[in-house]
């Protein structure tokens, strides 16, 4: 992905925005409603945008929306991409590029997820601690590009320590539930089985998914600070004796849905 095409992208945006956002927001399964709060919204279909991937996942609207949100300057992605869909990592983490280009310092990626850790119950909101990629590859590989970023990235503080006692005090001050914990990114699409679940939790997971971790790893290279917060949308598979579905993620994101908002639209108004 080269520094050419990420400029075609924001500059295309740049041409129909007047302030140029601080905050990036990514929105995971069922999450896009944050994006409904952003007051005067500048929506930007992917479709329209050079470069961009087009979201192919339910729960996923495509499009960009650009605006204020509590007093911030935001970009939300309405609808991420993933890997499973077939795009490369390069592409998938292509917005994190064009957010950075645009002026963002500070990304908010939210996900749903299975949560692996038996204290967690569906419904539960946890804040990403760190994560374990184990999707078997990495969005950085292949030459690197020195305008965005080092060769070896740091990743050892890939979800910050600031943000995050910002977002646990606001949880404490608004009386919601925040578990903590480690992220472990799968590619999917397949949901995990019984004894890969068993597995993750061995290897150090709190919950898992199929998107986030080449996001982050995106942002740390680009030098963002990220804050991370997964949905627990279904205790994952063999925790209870209940098959998986997508259908019932978007269910209890839905249920969620008033805690999230409340949650991350607090958080922003303290970090603006
Ligand atoms: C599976 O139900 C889908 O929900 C999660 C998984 O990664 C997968 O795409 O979506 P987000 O991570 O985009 O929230």
């Amino acid at each position: 992905m080269t520094y050419e095409k990420i400029k075609e992208a924001v500059d295309y945006i740049k041409e129909t925005i007047n302030v140029p956002p601080s905050i990036g927001l990514i929105l995971g399964s069922g999450l896009g409603i944050l994006a409904d709060e952003i007051e005067s919204p500048i929506k930007i279909p992917y479709e329209d945008i050079p470069n961009f991937p087009i979201s192919t996942v339910e729960g996923h609207a495509g499009q960009l929306v650009i605006g204020k949100l509590n007093g911030a300057n935001v970009v939300a992605m309405q609808g991420r991409f993933h890997f499973y869909e077939g795009y490369s990592l390069k592409e998938v983490t292509y917005p994190v590029r064009v957010m950075k280009e645009l002026g963002v310092q500070t990304l908010i990626v939210t996900n749903a997820a299975g949560g692996i850790n038996e204290s967690f119950e569906a419904g539960d909101l946890m804040l990403i601690t760190d994560h374990i990629n184990n999707m078997g590859t990495n969005p950085l590989i292949g030459p690197n590009e020195g305008e965005l970023g080092p060769r070896f990235p740091d990743m050892s503080e890939s979800y910050d320590t600031v943000l995050r006692n910002i977002a646990k005090k606001v949880a404490n001050e608004l009386n919601i539930k925040l578990q903590e914990g480690v992220y472990i990114g799968n590619t999917g699409p397949s949901y995990e089985t019984p004894a890969e679940v068993r597995a993750l939790r061995i290897i150090g997971g709190d919950a898992v998914g199929m998107s986030t971790v080449p996001e982050v790893i995106v942002a740390k290279h680009a030098g963002l600070k990220v804050l991370g917060i997964s949905c627990i949308s279904n205790m994952a598979a063999g925790i209870l004796n209940q098959p998986l579905s997508h259908d019932e993620v978007m269910e209890t994101t839905e249920k969620v849905r008033e805690n999230f908002l409340k949650l991350v639209k607090t958080i922003i108004e303290r970090i603006r």
